[in-house]
């Protein structure tokens, strides 16, 4: 029971990434919603990381797509839907079902993605639809079919805390899973003995913590994967029972690892020294609970799929597959990737699991639908699509719920692509990303907390979303848009859908429809839920039968999904080339930071998210960068054969020598040049069409910037003219980094531009003996912002800086204390932000680590509550403890 006037909590999950943790939402009088864990949720019992934490931050109106628009003018739904079915009817007509794609995301919920794979393959009648889950999971999928032959995540969380051998590769779980890297800890805090392993180039927040890292040299897996089946065999370690029974192909898998047998050869393939090697070998051989998991280290490469395969080859081999602590494990990214997978949203899938090749799937699909036609074979693969897109092939293009001007390789052509096309169609909550600029039609979704539907996380469960909010604006939900295209071509009746209810229970059935076990995804057994029980559905783990029959893993006894119910070991090869040239003698590694998700669309409206690492950035080796004549803190330019970008060096011993790693997240809306995807090539992996965005070719130089300048500003700061320019949201405005190729014809006149001052402000200006300009403006005693310049980096404390625009007017006499950057004696500096619960820096943890009683992440949550809330923070805790920050400190 809520007491009177307290409002009540709207039971949901959080929309970034799969671990999928329940959050329970309390909008409030005052406008704002109450973010907190939901504590009965399986996947997190009540924790939030840092994004989920903040989530209230985003829900904001600014620049929200509030209703749909052709060319930029505001139109109706009906004109911009007839206009959309006008145009996808024409091209369909005049040059066949090929002529038009969809292009969707592993973030819709199941059932507006149960709706588009409905509309293009059964009734548009082509495969043209393929989803950003091609740059994340693909590998994954074709890995699984290949082994498994079907695409199944055999395990649970729970097996990741009962595993004694736990093995993240290719996987910065400490940041992008972050809950479920918090459950880890907290097994291993119980049981010590639990040993963890990373495998991945970088040391990373999640290396930080692991009991064992090999900073494998990048694609090297499927070398070390052979090593490990070779040694197993040699150690007698294969389990000869399980394989015997229920696989195929050992001997050819270990006729191809055999040669890794040999140290040293190992050794070479992955640039691992022997003493590691050995270690994990060891351990790995003698360990029956071992759990791998893997992520985009091992999915986005050119030898993507044998990476995945390389892994479950060592997995079924040993049996350790569908057993407590036991199996290999694919953490999804996005929140909703399993369920787009279960709704065959990608172009060489059918629905529920069911194979476009196979002419008995297509019958059981066709006939469930009752639908005029279905796609026979597959469609283009994302890169595929855009190219098909820039020659014309394409037509008319539906982008939803993805960004791929900025997420797809060589994306200044995806920006070529999406110009030259005649008609682009695009579906999202923000009006102006840099994809929505190419839109003829733009069309308004409602987005998380005002949509209702489900998703599936990495362990195979389906959570609700639910609505919270009231759908601002004319924000429609990215099914009910598809449906009403589906109704505009001619299937009403197919398309006719009250709600979401009714569309999962439609997916639950086909799911079930001639199933029988012979199919692994099936939730049959949900195929009735009414109204009401859809509503109040709790998290629930598939499968889930008709019979009522469920399964809590897969594969310990067999059964699996190939024709003769057998895992198929396959022998992969070591095909790993040299990509550095003497031009671009560098390799460029791209991710993931804690604070940020993707295009920071969402996140990048968030002061707190927004402040962990405010810009665009690059690794680099110190010797590297010492040898390149670049310091902390230059910028630097950064390029490929298909573009550049330019980026604040980082330099930090942390990062491997000669590669180099720059966040995926940056976008025209918050910096100059920092699209790092404008520098990937499309390259992908010949099995699963994923592209290789972890690995290319670079060259990187000091930018020869004459200035550099900072601002704080509480009005949104205005760059032009600025050579490069990193924006961020702070709390009361923004924070904006600036340099130049050459200096400001008139520096005043400048300042007043970035600040966007009104003739009316007033203006307190010097230049000290050194040559560095500062300004800071007032208006009616009210501080509007300030603007430092120099020749080099500009030493200013951002924190001190940031903190003027939300506290106090100034009184007159100390506004000059504002434009010296720093703080007074009285207030010490908090350095740069680790802790973004509860807002403390590196400096404020140093000092408390100076004091008495303070020497472990615990004493420090004691002393300033720091990594006490999300934990998201505490790999960098230690860092600062063992002076070996994860994080390199921007100045
Ligand atoms: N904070 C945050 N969390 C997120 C997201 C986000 O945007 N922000 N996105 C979500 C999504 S969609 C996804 S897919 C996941 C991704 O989650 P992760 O895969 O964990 O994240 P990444 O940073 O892309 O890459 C992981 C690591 O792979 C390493 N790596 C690169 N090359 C190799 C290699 O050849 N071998 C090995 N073994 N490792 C290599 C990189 O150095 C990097 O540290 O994160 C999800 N969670
Ligand atoms: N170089 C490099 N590139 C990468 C990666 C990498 O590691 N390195 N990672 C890849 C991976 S794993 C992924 S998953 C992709 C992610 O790349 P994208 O999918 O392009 O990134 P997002 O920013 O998540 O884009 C989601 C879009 O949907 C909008 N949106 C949010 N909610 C809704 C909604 O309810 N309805 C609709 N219609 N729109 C909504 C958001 O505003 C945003 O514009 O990037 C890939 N690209
Ligand atoms: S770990 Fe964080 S981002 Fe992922 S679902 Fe949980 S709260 Fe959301
Ligand atoms: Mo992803």
């Amino acid at each position: 029971m809520e007491a009177a006037g307290v409002p009540s909590g709207t039971k949901t999950t959080c929309p970034y990434c799969g671990v999928g943790c329940g959050v329970v939402a309390t909008p409030m009088p005052d406008g704002t919603v109450g973010i907190a864990g939901d504590t009965q949720h399986p996947a997190n019992f009540g924790r939030l990381c840092s994004k989920g934490s903040a989530l209230a931050e985003t829900l904001i109106p600014d620049r929200r797509l509030l209703h749909p628009a052709i060319g930029g003018r505001k139109a109706s739904w009906d004109e911009a839907l007839d206009l959309v079915a006008t145009r996808f009817r024409a091209a369909i007509d005049g040059y066949g079902p090929d002529s038009v794609a969809l292009y969707v995301s592993g973030q819709m919920l199941t059932e507006d993605y149960y709706v588009a794979n409905k509309l293009m393959k059964g009734f548009v009648g082509s495969a043209n639809i393929d989803t950003n889950s091609r740059l994340c999971m693909a590998s994954s999928v074709a890995g699984h079919k290949r082994a498994f032959g079907s695409d199944t995540v055999p395990g649970t969380y729970d097996d990741l805390e009962e595993a004694d051998l736990l093995i993240l590769v290719g996987s910065n779980l400490a940041w992008c899973h972050p809950v479920l890297f918090q459950r880890i800890l907290a097994a291993k805090a119980l049981r010590p003995e639990m040993t963890i392993v990373t495998i991945d180039p970088r040391e990373t927040a999640t290396s930080a913590q692991s009991d064992l890292h090999l900073p494998i040299r990048g694609d090297g897996d499927v070398a070390l994967f052979l090593g490990v089946l070779a040694h197993l065999e040699s150690e007698g370690a294969i389990d000869d029972a399980y394989a015997g029974a229920h696989t195929t192909g050992l001997d050819a898998a270990l006729a191809a690892a055999r040669p890794y047998a040999h140290l040293g050869l190992l050794a070479k393939a992955t640039g691992l020294d022997t003493d590691r090697l050995e270690t994990f070998l060891r351990l790995f051989a003698l360990t029956t609970k071992t759990v791998t998991v893997y992520s985009q280290g091992v999915n986005q490469s050119a030898t993507g799929t044998d990476k995945v395969n390389a892994i479950l080859n060592c997995h079924l081999a040993t049996g350790r597959i569908g057993r407590p602590g036991m199996g290999p494990f694919s953490v999804t990214g996005q929140p909703n990737a399993m369920g787009g997978r279960e709704v065959g949203g990608l172009a060489n899938q059918l629905a529920a699991h069911m194979e476009i090749s196979d002419p008995a799937h297509r019958a059981i699909v066709q006939g469930f639908w009752k639908a005029p036609t279905i796609a026979e074979e597959a469609g283009l693969k994302a890169v595929d699509l855009f190219e098909a897109v820039l020659d014309g092939r394409i037509r008319a293009l539906w982008i939803i719920g993805t960004n791929p001007v900025d997420s797809l390789p060589d994306a200044d052509r995806v920006k070529a692509a999406l110009a030259a096309c005649p008609f682009v169609v695009v579906s999202d909550i923000v009006e102006d990303t840099d994809t929505m600029a190419f839109a003829d039609v733009a069309l308004p979704a409602t987005g998380w907390g005002e949509k209702d539907g489900t998703v599936t996380n990495s362990e195979r469960r389906i959570s609700r979303q639910r609505a919270f909010l009231p759908a601002p604006g004319e924000a429609r939900p990215d099914w009910w848009a598809l449906a009403e295209i589906g109704k505009r071509l001619g299937h009403a009746e197919a398309f006719d859908y009250p709600n979401a209810a009714a569309i999962f229970r439609e997916h639950a059935a086909l799911s079930g429809t001639a199933n029988e076990g012979t199919r692994d995804f099936d939730i049959g057994g949900l195929a009735d839920l009414g109204d009401p029980a859809y509503e109040a559905l709790a998290p629930v783990r598939w499968p889930l039968r008709r019979n009522g029959s469920g399964a809590e893993r897969f594969f310990a006894d067999g059964g699996f999904f190939t024709p003769d119910r057998r895992a198929k070991l396959l022998p992969v090869t070591d095909r790993r080339i040299d990509l550095t040239t003497p031009e671009r003698p560098f390799l460029l590694n791209t991710g993931r930071i804690r604070d940020q998700w993707h295009t920071m669309t969402r996140t990048g409206r968030s002061p707190r998210l927004s402040a962990h690492m405010p810009e665009p950035f690059c690794e680099i080796h110190l010797e590297d960068a010492s040898a390149k004549g670049i310091a902390e803190a230059d910028l630097v330019e950064v390029a490929s054969e298909h573009g550049s970008a330019i980026l604040r060096a980082l330099v930090t011993p942390r990062a491997p020598r000669g590669t180099l790693f720059a966040p995926m997240h940056w976008t025209g809306e918050f910096a100059s040049k920092a699209r790092i995807n404008a520098l990937v090539p499309p390259r992908v992996d010949p099995v699963s069409g994923q592209p290789a965005s972890k690995a290319l070719a670079v060259s990187v130089e000091k930018l020869a910037a004459t200035w550099h300048g900072f601002a704080v500003s509480t009005e949104r700061p205005d760059p032009a003219g600025a050579d490069y320019f990193a924006l961020a949201r702070a709390p009361g405005g923004w924070r904006v980094e600036l340099a130049g190729l050459a200096a400001p014809a008139d520096p005043d006149a400048f300042a007043r531009q970035v600040l966007c001052l009104a003739e009316t402000a007033e203006i307190l200006s010097y230049i000290d003996g050194t040559g560095h300009r500062r300004c800071a403006a007032f208006a009616d005693g009210r501080f509007l912002g300030a603007l430092w310049m120099s020749g080099g980096p500009v030493a200013v404390s951002r924190a001190y800086a940031v903190s003027c625009l939300t506290g106090a007017p100034p009184e007159s006499a100390k506004r000059f204390k504002i434009l010296a950057g720093r703080t007074g004696a009285d207030r010490p500096d908090p350095g740069a932000l680790v802790c973004s619960c509860f807002g403390v820096g590196a400096d404020d943890i140093r000092r408390a680590l100076a004091g008495p009683d303070c020497a472990s992440v615990g004493d420090v949550g004691r002393h300033l509550k720091a990594g006490t809330n999300c934990g998201s923070c505490r790999s960098e805790i230690q860092g600062l403890i063992d002076a070996k920050p994860v994080v390199p400190e921007p100045v």
